[in-house]
């Protein structure tokens, strides 16, 4: 049997690929326990690539696990989502480094949620985004009902949410709901050359901008500036802001070294 997680390292950043493309890559609980072991092992990294083998990104929890006409019923879905989805959430949230999430097809219930707690998501034209939990009578979860209405608004998260409807790649991308959509033929690419960019990047910088990003939700405008002005502070120190002035006004390319 092939590994339900591939990790490569490329120079300094590290492709995660989930790879059950035979059930559009589902989450059983031997997959959850790769990716969180990939999640947690990414080193010195600079920055990682998360994708789907085949023709999927992700179709959430392998349902194939729940069937209510065989084994114990009812699960416990809190226990679940205690266990393995929000471990691999928080994980993605509390990478310094930036975590791109390139989805190459379809991305349904917590497949869907778990891209989008990625800090850049990039997606094929033709991807399908669905939060699909209404159809089996679930709430949105992995952080969905979170982010969903602080990305779109009320009108379209709770018509996404509610409804079940598929969202395009190239839709969720006009939406705001994600960074960028590509012909299905160039979105690797376009991958690539990002997750390369912020890997030669700033990297206290990266981790800064990131921290600073999500305490935003919940901090007040005026604790956040003090905020700002401690993480600047930080990034001030480093050898790559020296660098980026040097190289500005040498008028060359900036030589970051993450540090
Ligand atoms: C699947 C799955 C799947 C197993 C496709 N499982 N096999 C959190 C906490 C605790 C528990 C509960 O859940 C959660 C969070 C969740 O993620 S809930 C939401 C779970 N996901 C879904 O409800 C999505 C179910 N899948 C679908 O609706 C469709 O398969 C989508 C829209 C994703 C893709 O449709 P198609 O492109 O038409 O492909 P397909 O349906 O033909 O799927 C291909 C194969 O993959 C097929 O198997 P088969 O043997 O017939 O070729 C599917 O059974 C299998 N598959 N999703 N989640």
């Amino acid at each position: 049997m092939s590994d339900p997680i591939i990790v490569e390292k490329v120079d300094h950043w590290v492709k995660i690929t989930l790879n059950r493309p035979e059930r559009l890559n589902a989450l059983n609980i031997e997959m959850h326990l790769a990716f969180r072991s990939a999640l947690e092992n990414v080193g010195t990294a600079r920055a990682v690539l998360i994708t789907g083998a085949g023709r999927g990104f992700c179709a959430g929890q392998d349902l194939g696990d729940r069937n209510p006409d065989t084994g114990d019923w009812p699960p416990d879905l809190g226990q679940t989502l205690n266990d393995y989805f929000n471990p691999l959430v928080r994980l993605i949230n509390g990478l310094s480094v930036p975590v791109v999430c390139a989805v190459n097809g379809v991305a349904a219930g917590a497949g869907a949620n778990l891209a989008l707690a990625c800090d850049v998501v990039l997606a094929a034209n033709n991807a399908r985004f669905i939060q699909a939990f209404s159809k089996i009578g679930l709430v949105p979860d992995a952080g969905g009902s979170w982010i969903l209405p602080r990305r779109l608004g009320m009108a379209r998260a709770m018509g996404l949410a509610l409804t079940g409807e598929v969202l395009s790649g190239s839709q969720a991308a006009e939406w705001g709901l994600i960074w960028k959509s590509y012909d299905e033929a160039e979105l690797m690419s376009a991958a690539y050359e990002l997750v390369t960019k912020f890997a030669a990047g700033p990297t206290a910088a990266y981790a800064g901008t990131k921290k600073l990003m999500q305490a935003a939700a919940g901090n007040l405008f005026d604790e956040h500036l003090d905020d700002e002005a401690i993480v600047q502070q930080a990034c001030g120190r480093s050898d790559d802001y020296a660098e980026g002035v040097r190289a500005f006004l040498a008028k060359r390319p900036a030589k970051f070294i993450g540090s």
